[in-house]
C-alpha cells in the first residue's frame, strides 16, 4: 500500500479551504492509502502564537481531524511535536538545502515583500522541516492545497540530493494538488486565498462559525454585474469561487452547476451554495461536539505518535549513519 502523509498548522480556527483543499481529501484517501496526517504544531511558531489561544486551537484542530472523518483506525494521527526525530532530520535537511532554495521560496518571499517585522529565521527554514516532515516516513503522496505544492517540490529536491549524495535512502514524494478546490478564495475578496489569518473575518468560513454566521457570510459575498452564473476567474472570481466550493461540496460537476441556474439570479445561486456549505458545517459541528470533552482525544495522539515514532526513529538512524555522525551499529 502506497504511503500518504499531509499536516495543517493549527495557526488559528480550521477554514472550509483548509478543509476543501486538504482535510476531505485526506478522510478519502484513508481507505487507500497508509495515512499519516499529523498537526503541525512546529511550524504554527514559525509566527507568533499566544499560548492560551494555541491550545485552544490544537485541541480543536484534532477534533476536527476526527469530526471530518479521519479515522484512527485507518489513519496515524499525531502530533509534530511528538516525533523529535522529525525536528533532528529537519535540522539534517537544513544542511542539505541552499539558501538560494529558501530564497525562492513564494510564501516566504511574500512575507517579505510585505515588509513583515519580524521574521523569523524558523519561517526562512520552514521549508527543510516540512521536508523532513515528508521524507521521515517515505511518503509516496502529499496531498496539499495550491499554495504548498513547491515546498513538497523542494522535499522532492532534497531527497533526490540526498539520495544521489549518499546512496538510495528517501521516497521521492509527489504533490497531489486536486483539480476543483486547491485554491478556494476569500468571500470578500475573490482573489486573495481564504485563509485563517483573514483580519475582517468576513471573506472566510471557519469549521466552527455558528450556522447562521456562515449563512451571512455566503450570502454577502462579493460577486459581479455580469449576471449569470458562469465558471470565468478572470471576470467572475467571486461566481467561479462559489461554483468551486459547491462542486467540491457536493459532487455535483460544475458544467451541470451552472446549467441549473441557467437565467437565475444570484441570490438563488447563493442560497443553495450556503445551503451545501451549512449542512456540511452542521454534520462536522455535531461530531465535534460529540467529541471536544470525549477524553478519546489524549489517547488518539498518544497512540499516533508511537506509531509514528517507531518509523521515523528508524529514519533518522539510517541518515545519521549515511552522513557519519553515527558510528555505532
Ligand atoms: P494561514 O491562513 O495561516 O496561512 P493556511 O490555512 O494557509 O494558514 P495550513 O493550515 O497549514 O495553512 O494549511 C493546511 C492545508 O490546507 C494545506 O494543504 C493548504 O494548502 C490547505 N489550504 C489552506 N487554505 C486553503 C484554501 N483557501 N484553499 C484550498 N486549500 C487550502
Ligand atoms: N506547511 C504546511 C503544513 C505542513 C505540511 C507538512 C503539509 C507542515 N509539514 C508536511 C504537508 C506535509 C502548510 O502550511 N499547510
Amino acid at each position: 500500500m502506497k504511503r500518504m502523509l499531509s499536516g495543517i498548522k493549527p495557526t488559528g480556527q480550521l477554514t472550509l479551504g483548509n478543509y476543501i483543499g486538504a482535510l476531505r481529501n485526506f478522510v478519502k484517501y484513508q481507505d487507500d492509502y497508509e495515512m499519516f496526517v499529523f498537526i503541525a504544531n512546529l511550524h504554527c511558531v514559525t509566527v507568533y502564537q499566544d499560548p492560551k489561544e494555541l491550545r485552544k486551537n490544537l485541541k480543536d484542530a484534532i477534533a476536527l481531524y476526527l469530526a471530518c472523518g479521519l479515522d484512527p483506525e485507518k489513519s496515524t494521527i499525531f502530533l509534530q511535536s511528538d516525533v523529535m526525530e522529525q525536528a533532528q532530520l529537519g535540522f539534517l535537511l537544513t544542511c542539505t538545502t541552499y539558501m538560494g532554495e529558501l530564497n525562492r521560496m513564494t510564501q516566504f518571499k511574500d512575507k517579505l515583500a510585505k515588509q513583515e517585522k519580524n521574521i523569523t529565521a524558523g519561517l526562512y527554514v520552514y521549508p527543510s522541516l516540512m521536508a523532513a516532515d515528508i521524507l521521515a516516513y517515505d511518503a509516496d503522496y502529499v496531498p496539499v492545497g495550491d499554495d504548498q505544492k513547491q515546498h513538497v517540490e523542494l522535499a522532492r529536491d532534497l531527497a533526490e540530493r540526498f539520495n544521489n549524495r549518499y546512496s538510495p535512502t528517501f521516497t521521492v514524494p509527489e504533490p497531489l494538488v486536486a483539480k476543483v478546490g486547491a485554491r478556494i478564495m476569500s468571500l470578500t475578496e475573490p482573489t486573495k486565498k481564504m485563509s485563517k489569518s483573514d483580519e475582517t473575518n468576513k471573506g472566510c468560513i471557519y469549521l466552527l462559525d455558528e450556522i447562521p454566521v456562515a449563512r451571512k457570510k455566503i450570502m454577502g459575498a462579493v460577486t459581479d454585474m455580469l449576471a449569470k452564473v458562469q465558471y470565468d476567474k478572470v471576470n467572475q472570481p467571486g461566481i467561479s469561487n462559489l461554483l468551486e466550493i459547491m462542486s467540491s461540496l457536493s459532487g455535483e460537476p460544475i458544467e451541470d452547476i451552472c446549467a441549473r441556474f441557467e437565467g437565475k439570479g444570484y441570490g438563488e445561486f447563493k442560497k443553495a451554495v450556503a445551503d451545501v456549505v451549512c449542512d456540511t458545517l452542521q454534520q462536522i459541528q455535531d461530531r465535534y461536539h460529540e467529541i471536544i470533552n470525549s477524553g478519546q482525544i489524549d489517547k488518539v495522539l498518544e497512540d499516533g505518535a508511537n506509531k509514528a515514532r517507531y518509523i521515523a526513529h528508524k529514519k533518522l538512524m539510517k541518515v545519521q549513519k549515511k552522513i557519519g555522525i553515527e558510528i555505532r551499529k
